[in-house]
């Protein structure tokens, strides 16, 4: 970034669903950035995405990162690229906006984050937008204020309406648990230690040996419990709902009913959220712009870049999913054994 140029120019890698919304965002809706490369395996879909903002394309995502004009990178490639990519940043110096996962096993997760402490410079920060959600802030602030006495239980509830069909039962971990995993560090402020899933019956419409629902627990280090309904195929909207119930109370976010019309004839209701970017759009919008404010800060003084969950959360996360991953396939409570955190790692489980 030269002392002219006042835009953070940043490289786009993998423009699938989320990358575009990215590369949407970052080019009409937030302030002090504009794309400048964008890379995906599919060279037809990278010049679908950069043409019409004047990107160039750039096919080899290394090459991307390394670019003369990048000074940040977002990532949105599929999850096992992210190690590689993520390490790249790093080496070069560069923000980096991961897209979750951080990586796809927590050991190299952890790795990834003992070499950002290493390097002296935080940069990456991971897309765990949820955090960024007005009523997930709200109830955070509401916890961590002591305004409802200590947490005792996290109700927690995660329904798609449609899914692809590779999604299996560990998918449903790994793809979608991983946000409850990031949402109740966030919320308890504490680490989750232990992990139990039960798997009941199942839908019709989900594939032979596919536990879809499924009861997830998570085990929290002051003995807070947190339970999850994971739910992917329901067929009906997008639902994700909170509830904590504390000493001195509870609170609950996500009703998601929108507008609430009354008709002649005598029916009256909301309307559904059909997906997740409709449900989190604000919090992703959100989640960039600080980035970007973030990440400017970082090039420009040569300092840390973050301004979110880090690498730790990440590396957390894989933790609870790696945990979740074996109850699934073993039937039995399996703990998380995360390693300590280093005192020079950064700050708090919230690193936002
Ligand atoms: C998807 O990848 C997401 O990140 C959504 O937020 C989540 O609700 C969905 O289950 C995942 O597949």
């Amino acid at each position: 970034m030269s002392s002219q140029d006042t835009e953070l120019k940043v490289a786009v890698l993998g423009v699938g669903k989320m990358g575009s919304f990215h590369v949407e965002s970052l080019s009409r809706r937030t302030r002090g950035a504009r794309v400048t490369v964008v890379s995906d395996f599919s060279d037809e879909q990278a010049h679908r995405v950069a043409d019409p903002i004047g990107a160039r394309v750039v096919a080899d995502p290394l090459a991307a990162i390394a670019a003369d004009d990048v000074d940040a990178v977002v990532i949105a490639s599929p999850g096992t690229a992210h190690e590689e990519q993520v390490l790249a940043c790093l080496e070069a110096g560069k923000p980096v906006l991961c897209e979750k996962p951080l990586t796809t096993e927590a050991a190299t997760a952890a790795a990834v984050h003992r070499r950002e402490t290493e390097l002296g410079r935080r940069l990456i920060q991971v897309g765990f937008m949820r955090r960024f959600d007005h009523e997930y802030a709200a109830l955070q602030q509401m916890i961590a204020g002591d305004e409802l006495g200590a947490p005792l239980m996290l109700h927690c509830t995660h329904r798609n309406p449609a899914v692809p069909e590779f999604f299996d039962s560990e998918f449903m971990i790994r793809d979608s648990v991983v946000h409850e995993a990031d949402s109740a560090r966030f919320l308890l402020g504490e680490e989750i230690t232990a992990v139990s899933v039960v798997r009941g019956r199942p839908t019709g419409s989900a594939p032979a040996g596919v536990s879809d629902p499924m009861l997830v627990l998570f085990e929290a280090e002051s003995g807070a419990l947190v339970t999850i309904e994971i739910f992917v195929r329901t067929g009906i909207a997008y639902e994700v709902r909170t509830e904590v119930v504390a000493e001195r109370g509870s609170a609950l976010i996500g009703l998601d009913q929108n507008v609430v019309t009354k008709r002649v004839g005598g029916t009256w209701g909301g309307t559904s959220t059909p997906d997740f970017v409709a449900r989190f759009g604000q919090a992703y919008d959100d989640q960039m712009q600080r980035w970007v404010a973030a990440a400017t800060r970082g090039v420009t003084t040569g300092g840390d870049a973050v301004d979110g969950p880090g690498s730790w959360d990440g590396y957390a996360a894989a933790a609870i999913c790696e945990a979740g991953v074996a109850a699934v396939i073993k039937g039995e409570r399996v703990e998380t054994g995360m390693e300590a955190r280093s005192e020079a790692s950064g700050a708090t489980g919230d690193e936002s």
